[in-house]
């Protein structure tokens, strides 16, 4: 394991550090259904600005959560409580940002990534983890934390039979350290609606040798929310980076005009963008 901990956090000396082997080696399933009707009926103790640290033990991963967003009430509606009490029971010391897409433009992921990023890193948090909305972990030994090597953590998805798709696939659910995220340059701002972001992802991983790694299947498993399938970019296939002077270009360090506000909610804290 390799431990990386959040610099602004205060360790308590009275207290052990928290343990993960037990977390890790078990293979409990948790019930899906183990979710509250409404944010109502959600009060959680712990959790302040949508960060929650453990109370008895001193943790040993601080895990920003950028979750990229547009118009899908109902899916952060169920999203955001399972989480809570997905994560709560793995003693880490986390935070969820809901990085939202304002204005009606075409869909960015990469570059709301690369907005979600720069303000995880500006907290001081050293692992990040990309996470779809619509993809709830299954298991509770899928440990939400960063390794040495990145690691695509939802490669066992029921929409697809549990079954990866394809090797190289990053998508879905991706904990990377903050130092191999700025090494890469971030996503690539180029990919416009669906698709490809993911996969140029990849390539930028593979051409600064950082081979993904990832836990057994049934670690990995994932349920999917129901959703519309989106538009797909017909150019996704043309703007892949395939080397360094290429990515260089085009990442987190030179990222196009936006407008960007950061918002304190009790259980996430929303970036909301306009580009
Ligand atoms: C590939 C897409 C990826 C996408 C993956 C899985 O074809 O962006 O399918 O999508 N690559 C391109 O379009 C170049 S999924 O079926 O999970 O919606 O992540």
């Amino acid at each position: 394991l390799y431990h990386v901990t959040n610099p602004k956090l205060v360790i308590n000396k009275s207290k052990p550090e928290c343990k993960y082997e037990d977390l890790l080696l078990s293979s409990k399933s948790t019930a899906v259904w183990d979710v509250p009707k409404n944010y109502d009926d959600f009060l959680p103790t712990g959790i302040l600005n949508g960060s929650y640290f453990p109370d008895d033990c001193n943790p040993l991963y601080s895990v920003a959560i950028l979750v990229t967003y547009r118009n899908r009430q109902s899916q952060l509606d169920i999203f955001i409580p399972y989480m809570h009490n997905f994560l709560r029971k793995q003693r880490i010391h986390y935070k969820i940002y809901v990085i939202e897409q304002q204005d009606n433009k075409p869909w960015n992921k990469g570059i709301l990534y690369n907005i979600g990023a720069k303000q995880a890193i500006a907290d001081k948090f050293p692992c990040l983890i990309l996470h779809d909305v619509d993809l709830l972990p299954l298991d509770e030994a899928n440990l939400y934390a960063c390794l040495r090597q990145p690691r695509h953590m939802s490669a066992s998805i029921d929409k697809f039979r549990y079954v990866l798709i394809y090797s190289n696939l990053v998508g879905g659910v991706l904990a990377i350290t903050s130092e191999q995220y700025m090494e890469v340059n971030g996503f690539s701002n180029k990919y416009e609606g669906w698709g490809g972001e993911d996969d140029d992802f990849a390539n930028r991983l593979r051409i600064y040798d950082l081979q993904i790694m990832r836990f057994p299947p049934t670690k990995s498993r994932y349920t999917m929310l129901r959703h519309r399938q989106e538009k797909k970019n017909k150019n996704r296939h043309r703007i892949m980076s395939n080397d360094k002077s290429k990515i260089r270009l085009d990442g987190v360090k030179s990222l196009p005009y936006y407008t960007a506000s950061v918002r304190d909610h009790r259980l996430y804290s929303m970036v909301s963008v306009r580009l």
